[in-house]
């Protein structure tokens, strides 16, 4: 329906513009195609994705920053980028990582005596209540340094950072189960649990996989690590995660490659990690009882592993929590249909997306039917009847959507295409090239129980031609494709020149609820509360006492109060910064030259900022945003007189 009213318009507005020259210039539209080169086809998409000014999108796109640590959000259609979210990296514009609120943040990210300021950011969860996003947090991992991250969605600012020493590395991170009991991070490459060495000889015996369970209490928009926990796994490469829903609720399925063991070692005799891992024929799901697992933490049946509960493999076999079922070479995406009914799973070298049928995989769990054990005696599934069948996809196929008609959307890395086929009759419909070697690709609440269609997201990594060329290290290319008619149709480029995100989830817009300001006056971002040391306008002073000098200011169009601060050579100063204001977008910045001091406060917000005074000086301090007519005013002096 929306596409025909669409292609009428079109057609109308073609019609018009080749007779009388709807803009007032000869030829109107016409003209201006044929100068632009643009086909019909063109701009259809151009219409379809065209956003007047004051216009809103229909979906937000989280996405992945990759190497950024961030989290970009990105408005469909329109992919307009409407916000990069500081999460694992000093952010200026917002001043995430230069006062003391955010900067302890980033520190509880750290990872023993190493400060962390970047991450490898690679999938972003949307919270979900009955397996439908809630728009109210949003979790991301961090492959590089294992951490997990909290965003909440009331105000898009980054809660916490938590990390175990028990894994080294994770990547099928962050996904959550059907109400977001959970965020689920499980490791990928194996290394001795808790951290701590042994030889690499030693792999198979002293290296270990893990997935941890961390608790989420969703009334204090906390991971709560005391109720967190984790299952040990064999040091197999567990990758990408899916939570079972409705029919598979309670579950949670992991992929895994390199079942082999294989851990490289090129120059000293053997082959190298990539051939290593892939000489067999098929590797291993992982089937999680994650409800049942609960239990059996709950019963004390653990052991603590860098602070963490952990159920030992052999606790997780006897106990019945974990089972494998084989999966052709190298899979890569795990994703469960939206019903629940069936995992799908890609594998880098398969062509197949093989259906995995739950009710056919849990008989045979419940039957004790096993055709084997793996070699730390996790039982194993018989392939040939855990499936319900295999889609021919291509070249490389990895990661799989679904719509709200039947259809699934996989990407197929090798061949540069988004392929479209039918759930039902395992057929494959269109393929769409995309350009290029397409990674993930995000539908429209794609993950969840309901899935709206009507829009695909190509997550490219390479732009090769796409793009001006700027160098040799190019952006990746987001490809926004309507889904909505008969044909798949490619509407949008959208270079992303600030990492390799990974994964993104599209959520409707009208589902946020974002707050415009924060109320009351001297709210922290990081609790939500009005902050300790917020000040309120009349209340502005400065305090000398045993730990330095305190200065109580507030922000307002267009001056600071007090503009004029006097301390001493080497003094420690605590700068506590409310900005007073209540208008939407009122936001005032905070810099002082010279001092690496720089915050961002929206209105209503509290920061402090600890510095020492250096040597003596004058150091203009102002505000970094154009709030006013009077902006270049708002400025005043650190005075740091000698001794
Ligand atoms: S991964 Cu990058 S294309 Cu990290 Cu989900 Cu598949
Ligand atoms: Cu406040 Cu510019």
């Amino acid at each position: 329906m929306k596409a025909r009213i669409l292609a009428i318009a079109v057609a109308g507005i073609l019609l018009a513009a080749s007779g009388c020259g709807q803009d007032g210039s000869n030829g109107g539209l016409l003209n201006l195609m044929n100068a632009r080169g643009l086909s019909e086809a063109d701009v259809s998409a151009a219409l379809k994705t065209y956003t007047p000014t004051g216009g809103r999108d229909d979906y937000l796109l989280f996405a992945s920053g990759g190497h950024s640590g961030q989290v970009m959000v990105i408005g469909v259609p329109s992919m307009r980028i409407l916000k990069v979210i500081g999460v694992f990296t000093p952010e200026p514009w917002q001043g995430y990582g230069y006062g003391d609120q955010t900067n302890a943040l980033l520190s509880s990210g750290d990872r023993g005596d190493t400060e962390l300021r970047w991450a490898d950011t690679h999938h972003p969860a949307l919270s979900e209540t009955k397996g439908d996003y809630d728009g109210e947090y949003l979790f991301i991992n961090d492959k590089a340094n294992a951490r997990v991250a909290v965003i909440s969605l009331k105000d898009f600012v980054t809660q916490q950072i938590v990390t175990s020493r028990l894994i080294e590395s994770d990547h099928g991170a962050t996904f959550v189960t059907p109400n977001t009991e959970y965020v689920v991070e499980p490791s990928q490459y194996p290394a001795p649990l808790g951290g701590g060495y042994a030889p690499i000889e030693q792999f198979n015996e002293k290296y270990r996989g893990a997935v941890i369970f961390w608790k989420f209490d969703r009334e204090k928009g906390r991971i709560v690590e005391a109720q967190s926990w984790a299952m040990e796994l064999p040091p197999y490469m567990q990758d990408l995660t899916d939570a079972g829903k409705l029919a598979s609720d309670g579950w949670v399925f992991i992929n895994s490659f390199n079942t082999e063991r294989a851990w490289g070692g090129t120059l000293e005799g053997n082959p190298p990690m990539e051939s290593g891992a892939s000489q067999n024929d098929m590797d291993y799901m992982h089937i999680i009882n994650w409800r049942s697992a609960e239990k059996v933490v709950a019963a004390g049946k653990t052991e603590r592993i860098a602070g963490m509960r952990v159920i030992r493999l052999q606790t997780a076999i006897d106990e019945g929590l974990l089972y494998f079922v084989p999966e052709p070479k190298s899979p890569h995406g795990v994703d469960v249909t939206p019903d629940g009914k069936e995992m799908v799973v890609s594998g880098k070298l398969d062509t197949h997306a093989t259906v995995y049928s739950w009710a056919k995989v849990k008989a045979l769990i419940d039957a004790g039917k096993f055709v084997g054990k793996d070699p730390y005696g996790v039982p194993i599934l018989s392939f040939e009847d855990s499936i319900r069948g295999q889609a021919e996809i291509g070249l490389g196929p990895l990661h799989t959507q679904y719509d709200n008609k039947g259809f699934a959307y996989t990407s197929v890395f090798l061949e540069s295409k988004v392929a479209k086929w039918r759930l039902s009759d395992l057929q494959v419909i269109e393929k769409i090239p995309v350009h290029y070697n397409v990674g993930h690709l995000v539908a429209a609440e794609g993950d969840t129980v309901s899935p709206d269609g009507g829009y695909v997201v190509a997550m490219n990594k390479w732009a090769i031609d796409r793009f001006n060329n700027v160098g040799p290290l190019l952006p990746q290319n987001f490809q926004l494709i309507d889904t909505s008619g008969e044909a798949m149709q490619l509407l949008y480029d959208m270079p992303i020149p600030i990492g390799e995100p990974h994964y993104a989830q599209m959520i409707k817009a009208d589902k946020l609820k974002s707050i415009e300001v924060y109320t009351p006056i001297g709210i922290d971002p990081l609790t939500h509360k009005v902050a300790k040391n917020a000040v309120q306008a009349g209340q502005e002073r400065i305090e000398r006492r045993a730990d330095g000098v305190h200065v109580y200011m507030t922000a307002v169009r267009s001056h600071f109060t007090p503009d004029i601060v006097r301390v001493k050579e080497g003094e420690h100063v605590h700068l506590h910064l409310t900005n007073v204001e209540q208008a939407k977008d009122a936001t005032h910045g905070f810099a002082i030259g010279s001092k690496n001091i720089n915050v961002s406060i929206e209105p209503g917000e509290h920061a402090d900022l600890h510095f020492i005074a250096g040597k003596p000086g004058v150091y203009p301090l102002y505000c970094t945003e154009f709030c006013s007519a009077l902006h270049l005013e708002m400025a005043g002096y650190l005075l740091v007189e000698p001794r």
